[in-house]
């Protein structure tokens, strides 16, 4: 009895898996269908105004399609988070689409404006994105220090712990791997034991341009182990399986095995007939060969040696499904570029459309009737009724909201500034940090430091001495047990706050983007800090970007900078970052000169970070030391340092000339004022604690018909007034302001580069010392008496 009923649960299973397969596998066609109509539709039926090609990549995503097809109706469950090959995203629309997460609107409208976009996209696409694509290579990094942020949460109980982890899984072309941004993050996920983790690499042997070399995936595979990887190689389908197991058939898998990946592309789209007349001149001798080729005919033939695992939906299940532990595991899929399309293997197909033709042919081939285009169901040889209850039964259909509300965490009133009669801007920051660490609470226990190998010399210091080092491990600090003296300890636990990275400032943004997005990724809000000197934000500039264009929201503090680190000198000194900050979307940039302000701005910013439309924040600080007003701050001037300026010494009404200064400069700029003011007396001083700031304001209000904080500022000053702007910083960055109301402007900073010196050789060198300031006052004021 019990036998029978155990033979019919294992013949129900039969059914139930035999049934799934034929599901997904018609779920296949019909992504691949609706993937293909999304690109046609948008360069061939809708009207083009402008004459552009409009685009899509018909061969890259008919590359994905049974992964993709497999991980999203099968695979995946609510707490796993994807990263999609950016060209692969019509087939993510099709398949939301499917999913009913997406409206078909949408997909008529691919990449036109409020449609569908050209690559995934949290922000303009929405829910179902997790993390964005497009610039290749960081979409799949961005996975690793997920499941870093993942482990972070969930060691230290920040999120519900009875649930599974998540799998971070990216879909990744072959060619993504020569960006150079994986391989640092693979040595980094290395350093921290990273779990939960899955890459999926579309092995269809072609980049853009080309097909790639043949000796390549040797290596990748070995490299993958060689982190700790498992490595799961998806070759050979079923059909190729079954033709190897026929008399000679360990001849064909040589003979594939061997051949190269130009040769196998090519014969690809030449068809059967390119294979038949290969496989004939090579394995003619072998009998059971000949019986192959006789039992096919063209169409067969090209199906069975186009057979490969990546586009065989059973192989594809068995080989996602065959991993059960959190061991990072690498997928490498063999696939073939515009797989079931008519260029498919054609070396030239990344960028290439089906034309009409094709299309019509493709559309027969289908089944899909004219005005049926958009049908989820039609052509398929399976009920609708079926498909529609198959896919409402995906764990992805079934579950709740993908994106987290996760509630704010609580910033106090104001943050003590440190006190000293001489302060950097740097030394603040470490100080006013360190006070939040000792002082503990929400704030303190949701800010999260992370540094490339710069935590002590970027003055994070204070804050990991209280805070400690994260790590999955306990690991003891060696130099403490051995009594070597340190002012740092380096404990490592997962109670820990601070995630040490090596020298890879790439992986420093990639990082910041993953602990940016824990809130709507995993429910918990972080407050990440991230420090770097400020020269190398430009050796990560793509990533910061990438952070910035899918809303992560972090603070990004950057010291030292300009040349204001004179000895340190030139191959460390920035100058063009402060157009960055001004320029970048997503990012408010400060660089303020007092350690008060500072502390008004870190409070700010961690406010700032967690607004719907809030943005993240940069602080470009200095190591010099200078001299501290000594003054409360009144609810106005706070209100001035945020909105990026105020009156250091306000002018008379009408006055002739100011001096605008920013950051470091402080001192030389006093100076000169001082100077300056006893010629013309009533002469401003204003301080500029954020061009970026000061300049959107006055570009939101002049939209908004208003006055911005610069227009308001600077109409203290007579018309036409004299004004000098001066920062240790490219002159572009402030020379703006004279056509803020049209002040005679001469803006003074540096704009080639340094070498070591100290800061009065160097600021007179560069021109801008104090000097420098009173020449280019002169000058203003001859300029404003023309
Ligand atoms: C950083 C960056 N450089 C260049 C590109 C342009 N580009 C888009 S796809 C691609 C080649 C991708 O090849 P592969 O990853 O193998 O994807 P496939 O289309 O073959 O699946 C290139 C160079 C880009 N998107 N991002
Ligand atoms: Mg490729």
């Amino acid at each position: 009895m019990l036998q029978a009923l155990e033979s019919e649960a294992a013949g129900k299973e039969e059914i139930d898996a035999q049934d799934r397969i034929a599901c997904l596998g018609a779920l296949e066609r019909k992504v691949l269908w609706l993937s293909t109509w999304m690109i046609h539709n948008a360069n061939h039926l809708r009207p083009n105004r402008d004459g552009l090609k409009v685009g899509g990549h018909q061969a890259s995503s008919a590359s994905l399609a049974t992964l993709m097809t497999a991980l999203y109706f099968d695979v995946l469950r609510p707490q796993d988070r994807v990263a999609v090959k950016p060209h692969a995203s019509p087939v993510f629309h099709a398949i939301q689409y499917l999913l009913g997460h997406q409206n078909r609107e949408k997909l008529e409208r691919f990449r036109a404006f409020g449609g569908a976009q050209s690559y995934p996209s949290r922000t303009k696409d929405g829910e179902t994105v997790d993390f964005s694509t497009g610039s290749v290579g960081l979409g799949v990094g961005i996975t690793l220090f997920a499941s870093m942020a993942q482990d972070y949460l969930r060691l230290k109980g920040l999120v519900p712990t009875e649930d599974p982890p998540g799998r971070m899984i990216a879909l990744a072309g072959d060619a993504e791997l020569d960006e150079g941004n994986i391989f640092e993050a693979l040595l980094e996920g290395w350093k921290h034991d990273v779990r939960n983790l899955w890459w999926v690499i579309d092995y269809n042997r072609q980049s853009l341009d080309a097909v790639v070399s043949d000796r390549l995936f040797g290596r990748i595979d070995a490299m993958f182990e060689m982190m700790g990887w498992r490595v799961v190689t998806l070759k050979y389908g079923r059909l190729l399986e079954a033709a190897f197991a026929r008399p000679d058939g360990h001849h064909l898998r040589e003979w594939i095995d061997a051949c190269p990946n130009s040769l196998y592309s090519a014969l690809v789209y030449k068809g059967g007939e390119g294979w038949r007349e290969h496989l004939h001149r090579d394995l003619n001798r072998y009998p059971g060969i000949r019986a192959i080729l006789d039992d096919h005919d063209d169409k067969a033939l090209q199906r069975l040696m186009t057979n490969l695992a990546g586009h065989d939906m059973e192989s594809v299940l068995d080989a996602f499904h065959g991993v059960a532990d959190d061991r990072p595991t690498c997928f490498i899929a063999y696939t073939i570029k515009g797989y079931g399309l008519p260029f498919a293997g054609h070396k030239d197909n990344h960028a290439g459309l089906m034309n009409l033709d094709q299309m019509a042919s493709f559309r027969r081939d289908m089944g899909v009737a004219e005005g049926a285009e958009w049908d989820p169901f039609a052509g398929l040889e399976l009920p609708p009724e079926r498909l529609s209850n198959f896919l409402s039964s995906a764990p992805l259909a079934r579950a709740d909201r993908r994106r987290h509300d996760a509630p704010r965490v609580p910033v106090p009133p104001s943050l003590r500034a440190p006190r000293g009669a001489k302060l950097s801007t740097q030394e603040a920051f470490g100080r006013i940090l360190g006070n939040i660490a000792a002082a503990g609470g929400a704030l303190a226990d949701r800010i999260v430091t992370t540094s490339p190998d710069v935590t002590v010399s970027t003055n994070l210091g204070p804050w990991v001495n209280r805070r400690g080092i994260f790590d999955r491990a306990e690991r003891a600090d060696t130099f403490r047990e051995e009594n070597v003296v340190s002012a740092q300890r380096w404990a490592m636990s997962p109670k820990g706050q601070h995630i040490e990275l090596g020298i890879a400032e790439s992986n420093l943004f990639l990082q910041l983007a993953a602990l940016g997005l824990s809130g709507p990724l995993f429910g918990t809000r972080l407050l990440p800090i991230g420090t770097l000197y400020d020269p190398f934000i430009k050796r990560g500039l793509d990533v910061l970007n990438y952070a910035c264009y899918q809303d992560a929201r972090f603070i990004l503090v950057a010291t030292p900078s300009g040349i204001t680190l004179a000895p340190e000198g030139g191959a460390h000194q920035s100058i063009g970052e402060p157009l960055i900050g001004l320029a970048q979307p997503g990012l408010v940039a400060f660089e303020p000169a007092y350690a008060d302000e500072l502390a008004v701005l870190l409070r700010w910013a961690f406010e700032e970070i967690q607004r719907e439309d809030g943005q993240s924040v940069y602080f470009r600080l200095s190591t010099r030391p200078i001299e501290q007003p000594k003054r409360e701050i009144s609810p106005e001037l706070e209100e001035a340092i945020i909105a990026g300026a105020y009156w250091l010494h306000e002018p008379a009404e009408g006055a002739e000339l100011a001096i605008a200064y920013c950051g470091a400069v402080a001192p030389e700029a006093l100076a000169a004022h001082q100077e300056v003011a006893e010629d013309i007396p009533g002469a401003g001083l204003l301080t500029i604690t954020s061009p970026d700031r000061l300049h959107q304001g006055w570009q939101l209000a002049r939209s908004a018909g208003k006055t911005g904080a610069a227009e308001r500022l600077l109409s203290r000053l007579c018309s036409g007034a004299a004004l000098v702007t001066v920062g240790d910083f490219h002159p572009a960055t402030l020379s703006w302001l004279g056509a803020v109301v049209g002040n005679r402007i001469v803006p003074i900073g540096v704009d080639r580069f340094g070498q070591s010196g100290d800061i009065p050789d160097l600021y007179r060198a560069h021109g801008i010392d104090t000097g420098a300031i009173l020449d280019a006052a002169a000058r203003a004021c001859l300029l404003a008496m023309r």
